[in-house]
């Protein structure tokens, strides 16, 4: 593939309703999108990262510049024949994994176009339609977010999981199981405790989780393990997880028993692959985390969710659950069971809607190779 343009953007959406975890609240999101231009089709790519370097180190700021002076280069001046070459291309760049999966996600979206293949398939997926669950933030209060998980269940989502933080914890989560008794339930603590609180933690024994997500340190794997040994609940790992060498040792050291692979997270579609394969030589299952991405990005992590590693029901959910208009079409739709339905078209099966996205485009720069 010789990639004639690389263009990056950044665009500005609203959210349907605000979104808390223990790092704060959002309103809104600005996104950056990349397409790469190569033999006639356009392949898209969405980077992950936040307004703010909350979550991660990176943030939109730290992921533009370093698209533009080292990614968008590098991937400018060589052919590579598939999306899973760019890994290489970028390794000499360390870190910067987010900025890294927006192109080379781009990259396979292309070739999946070039080959006329489903892109699920290009990945390797087998499964013809996904589990979806929601993650649900912390809300104003309990009475709200009740109301919140009672819509979704009548929504058809499979698995519920609420942020936690100290303060919005064991009471809130007293509540949910007095209503409901038996819903795949688990939390998502984004670093929220130390392991100081560990007889705290084990209160979440009571509730029946399907896990308890990245409860201590975002970049601790050992503390992980010191904690599982004490809890029932079963310790699923997120902001830890870069790559498949950290997924081995956590697995190895028994820090948790599930992963959730954000692709973004890892890297790209090459280093998810990986992550996915280490977890399977585990027996351990894994899900698809998401970012509050748009449709592109969206369309990406239900291609992922395919493999068939991804046991668990991911936060791949409905489009309308956070825009009022998606900048993909058809948006994103989870029917009455909770599924998402894969097609066998080329590409992600969604087509991107290039006049929205003019629309809420802030600033824009394309790419090219200097004669
Ligand atoms: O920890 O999974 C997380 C959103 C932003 C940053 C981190 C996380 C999340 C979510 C939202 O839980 C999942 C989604 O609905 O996209
Ligand atoms: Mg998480």
């Amino acid at each position: 593939m010789k990639i004639d343009s690389i263009t990056l953007r950044e665009i500005h959406m609203p959210l349907v309703h605000f979104f808390e975890t223990s790092f704060g609240r959002v309103h809104s999101r600005s996104i950056l999108l990349v397409n790469v231009d190569v033999q006639g089709v356009r392949g898209w790519g969405e980077c992950v990262a936040g307004d703010d370097p909350f979550y991660s180190p990176e943030w939109i700021e730290t992921a533009w510049p370093t698209i533009k002076k080292y990614l968008a280069p590098a991937l400018l001046q060589s052919e590579v024949a598939s999306g899973r070459e760019c890994a290489a291309l970028f390794a000499r760049v360390r870190g910067h994994r987010m900025a890294k999966a927006a192109l080379e996600n781009a990259v396979w979206d292309a070739e999946a176009q070039l080959k006329q293949q489903p892109l699920w398939r290009l990945l390797g997926g087998s499964c013809r339609e996904i589990v979806c669950g929601v993650s649900i933030g912390i809300q104003d209060s309990p009475e709200q977010l009740l109301d919140k998980i009672a819509g979704e269940l009548a929504a058809g989502y499979r698995r519920i999981k609420i942020k936690v933080k100290p303060g919005w914890d064991l009471g809130v989560l007293e509540k949910v199981r007095a209503r409901w008794a038996d819903i795949l339930l688990s939390v998502d603590a984004n670093s929220a405790y130390t392991l100081d609180e560990t007889e705290h933690l084990r209160k979440f024994d009571a509730f029946n989780l399907l896990m308890i997500e990245q409860p201590l340190w975002n970049d601790e794997i050992y503390l992980h393990a010191r904690l599982q040994k004490l809890l029932r609940t079963s310790i699923c790992l997120d902001e830890s997880i870069h790559h498949a060498r950290d997924a081995n040792f956590a697995l190895e050291a028994e820090a948790c028993r599930i992963i959730n692979i954000k692709v973004g997270r890892v890297g790209g579609f090459t280093e998810a692959i990986s992550v996915h394969e280490v977890a399977q030589s585990h027996n351990a299952p894994v899900w698809c985390g998401g970012m509050l991405e748009s449709g592109i990005g969206r369309a990406h992590n239900i291609a992922l969710s395919t493999l068939e590693g991804f046991r668990l029901p991911g936060d791949v959910s409905a489009s309308k659950r956070y825009w009022k208009q998606d900048i993909i079409e058809p948006e994103v739709e989870v029917r009455s069971d909770g599924t998402i339905a894969l097609s066998d078209a080329p590409g992600t099966g969604y087509r991107v809607l290039e006049d929205v996205i003019d629309k809420l485009t802030v600033r824009e720069e394309t790419f090219r190779l200097k004669h």
